[in-house]
């Protein structure tokens, strides 16, 4: 039997949008009323469509555009060519990981873009869900973490620091500010009664580390010892903070997430401290993978297929944590439901899923596909079963939050300048305490 020849890429549609996001802290700022990402989608010769979703950058997809004409008539079953042609034209990562909380580099996210919509058509031709082509489900529901934030006051989008009057249940309760542990606790409640989250995430380097512990022990307090908790300074603490505040949480925490910037600090505060340390800071390419063996950076590797270069590469990823010991867990950032779904699919197909993943998918109200919102049972998405990634684009949803794109202005994601409208002259300190 003669092999079949692929469907080929015929189209490439790159569109910006940007998505309501509401005026949450973290250590570079404070998140702009829009979140930007950009919704990829290629289509077959024979009129199969394929779909994913990055963060959204104008650099990444001008480079985007530039890739269309290479990509054109490739066959996206080879994926290996489709890098190569890829690697050729960018050449390797010209930008550094950079010292804000998320990442800007270039390549990886095109590599992911692409990827995961080739896998979306594979999926389709095949018959299969993508976590068949990953190499088969290994769980049926992925259990996602509760993900709070400090924030002000405010929905976010048109409303900014304003407030939907009518809002009930969740959507009324993620408007309201946490500035403090008693209102990291009440968001805390309020998420995990609409998601059902058995795990808790705090996103620190806000306040000065005393009261971002003490929120963490206000949250043991009333969450109590079955539910494991993370605290994420984002880098922000000295080695000597770490390691005295890591070893007061040592009975509370699951892992302390990124409290010093680099594999160095990271390894002498990871000597020091039981807790394990968990990353997606200093070990975020495979380039960093010898140093953080070398010298022991981190106990747990977050992965995020948007920036390890696409589901293929998070499963090598996988591989290399599983022979040398590391654990494999998910960060994410700002977005909707393509890249929730390629999370999921990524996370059912991993061969060992002790942690909770991370999400940021609470924080938002959008949607861009036409099943609406994915829904959570007890913290945890349904594999979903249909062909490919399982989500169709919901165009009318998609012109909608272009014309957000536009209308918005953002063109990259700047907490720092959001924050400095709050309080003039604020400015990001690599390490602050
Ligand atoms: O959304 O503000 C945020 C987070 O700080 C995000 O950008 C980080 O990349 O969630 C992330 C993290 O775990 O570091
Ligand atoms: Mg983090």
């Amino acid at each position: 039997m003669q092999p079949k020849a692929g469907p080929r890429i015929s189209q490439i549609h790159i569109t910006p949008i940007a998505i309501v996001d509401p005026p949450l802290l973290n250590a570079a700022g404070l998140h702009a009323p829009y979140a930007l990402r950009t919704v990829v989608e290629l289509v077959t010769d024979d009129g199969i469509s394929g779909i994913s979703e990055i963060p959204g950058n104008r650099d990444i997809d001008e480079a985007l555009a530039i890739a269309k004409d290479l990509l054109t008539g490739l066959d996206v079953f080879n994926l290996n060519e489709i890098r190569q042609v890829l690697s050729a034209r960018f050449g390797t990562e010209t930008i550094k990981r950079g010292e804000t909380p998320w990442d800007q580099r270039k390549l990886v996210h095109i590599f992911s873009a692409i990827e995961v919509a080739c896998m979306d058509i594979i999926g389709k031709v095949t018959g299969r869900p993508v976590v068949d082509l990953l190499g088969g489900k290994m769980r049926d529901r992925v259990p996602f973490s509760a993900y709070l934030f400090y924030k002000y006051e405010g929905a976010g989008g048109k409303l900014g620091f304003g407030i939907d009057p009518d809002a009930t249940g969740w959507a009324s309760a993620r408007q309201a500010a946490a500035l403090d542990p008693a209102g990291v606790v009440a968001q805390a409640k309020a998420m995990c009664a609409e998601f059902g989250f058995q795990s808790i995430k705090l996103k620190g380097g806000v306040f000065e580390p005393r009261q971002e512990v003490d929120a963490m022990f206000a949250l043991r307090e009333a969450f109590g010892p079955d539910v494991p908790l993370r605290v994420d300074p984002n880098a922000l603490w000295k080695v000597e903070t770490a390691i005295q505040y890591g070893k007061e949480m040592e009975p509370i925490l699951e892992y302390l997430e990124d409290p010093v910037r680099g594999q160095e600090n990271m390894a002498e505060v990871r000597k020091a401290v039981k807790t394990p340390l968990a990353t997606n800071m200093c070990t975020t390419s495979f380039e960093d993978i010898p140093n953080s063996i070398r010298i022991g950076s981190e106990d747990i590797i977050l992965s995020d297929h948007h920036f390890w270069g696409g589901l293929r590469s998070s499963m090598t990823l996988a591989g290399i944590c599983e022979t040398f010991g590391r654990g494999l867990s998910m960060h994410s950032n700002s977005h909707l439901g393509i890249s929730l779904a390629a999370m999921v699919h990524l996370g059912a197909a991993l061969p060992q899923l002790p942690y909770a993943l991370d999400t940021h998918y609470p924080w938002q109200s959008d949607e861009i596909i036409t099943q609406g919102r994915f829904q959570f049972e007890d913290g945890a998405v349904v594999v979903p079963s249909e062909p490919g990634l399982g989500v169709e684009l919901d165009r009318q949803a998609l012109a909608t939050l272009h014309q957000n794109y536009l209308d918005c202005g953002l063109t990259k994601r700047d907490d720092e300048v959001e924050m400095q409208k709050v309080q003039p002259g604020w400015t990001f300190q690599s390490v602050r305490w």
